[in-house]
């Protein structure tokens, strides 16, 4: 049985990296899957300080675009995190078998606490592995689509479903992350060094995937380039090797296909190209969207059954652990 489980942060605008990352894998994924679900998790979302009303307009904009980019709920769960306790629950219980030295070694918590320190980052950006791995532990997962910076923390789901196993007997699938090579990592256009974040202090980090032309055409104009004006992938040209596998994974065509084109052309040519076929790319996506987002009656219903199915599947998962460990009358 192929069971897969992933999820975004509603945290601010989905850019290309979440789409060519994770969203685009879920849509071939549900296809081939005995069983699909894609969370909206908004408690990961508060780990980090949020306006109310924004985080709210922000749940309903990316379950919009799960839907525009092709999650179809007739093959797929799509709900949203907080809308089931089972998944706090499961995490408090999880803490339980975490150890504190192995969520200290977790980089995320490392970067994302040295934004601002790590006396002032909350206990819930810490213990957000724990969460993740309830997320994924809930459902029987043993498939999980995500970008290359999520790998250590399915990694941790993983030793904590064993140590629960054999501390209280086989109760949890051991889930395995599915990381898609070419688009694993998608790096910031502003620095190639750091990977394309919601979170960047500039909106010129990233494309998102509601950016409109004119938008993504001055994004991509003044993306960072690198010495030596060859358009070819390699250690030393970390800049372009991040537009062009953008550029083939927008496309139809090769990284080597679109080296030989541009063969003797400058990087103004080459960005022009680019975005052009990055605007190609989002509009039936964009269009989609539109509708979708407008009929919020609708939306909020797919998300309300997409509920209550997790329900299902979740509650009969937490009345085993809760069995195992003795907890209840
Ligand atoms: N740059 C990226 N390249 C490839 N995949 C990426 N993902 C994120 N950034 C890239 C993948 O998108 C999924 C959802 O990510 P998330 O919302 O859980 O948060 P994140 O990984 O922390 O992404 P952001 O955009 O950087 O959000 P902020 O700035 O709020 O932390 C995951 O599968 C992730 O791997």
């Amino acid at each position: 049985m192929k069971k897969v489980f992933s999820g975004i942060q509603p945290s601010g605008v989905i850019h290309l990296g979440n789409y060519l990352g994770a969203i685009k894998q879920w849509v071939e994924l549900q296809d081939e899957a005995d069983q699909a679900v894609f969370c909206i998790v908004d408690l990961h979302a508060i780990t980090v300080p949020q306006d109310p009303k924004t985080l709210k307009q922000n749940i309903l904009s990316v379950a919009a675009l799960y839907l525009a980019a092709g999650i179809d709920p007739n093959k797929s769960i799509i709900f949203v995190q907080s809308s089931r306790p089972e998944h706090a629950e499961l995490a408090w219980i999880l803490n339980t078998v975490t150890k504190m030295g192995e969520l200290s070694r977790m980089t995320q918590f490392k970067d994302k606490s040295q934004k601002t320190s790590i006396e002032s980052a909350s206990v819930g950006l810490f213990d957000y592995p724990v969460l993740m791995a309830a997320d994924i532990l809930l459902y029987g997962t043993t498939h999980v689509p995500v970008g290359e910076d999520q790998k250590q923390h399915v990694e941790l789901a993983r030793d904590l479903a064993l140590r629960f196993n054999s501390r209280y007997g086989t109760t949890f699938t051991v889930p395995e992350p599915l990381i898609r090579r070419e688009s694993a990592r998608i790096m910031g256009l502003d620095d190639p060094a750091k990977k394309m974040s919601k979170s960047a202090q500039s909106a010129l980090n990233y494309i998102a995937i509601l950016d409109d032309a004119e938008t993504i055409a001055n994004k991509i104009k003044r993306a960072v380039t690198d010495s030596e004006s060859e358009i070819k992938v390699g250690a030393e040209k970390p800049a372009i090797t991040n537009l062009l596998n953008i550029f083939a994974e927008v496309s139809d065509q090769s990284v080597a296909e679109i080296e030989q084109e541009f063969q003797g052309k400058n990087y103004g040519q080459f960005k022009k190209s680019l975005a052009e076929a990055i605007v190609a790319y989002l509009k039936p996506i964009q269009e989609k969207y539109d509708k979708i987002i407008q009929d919020e009656d609708s939306l909020k219903k797919i998300l309300e059954d997409g509920s209550r199915r997790a329900k299902i599947l979740a509650e009969k998962t937490l009345l085993d652990v809760k069995e195992k460990i003795g907890l209840g009358l």
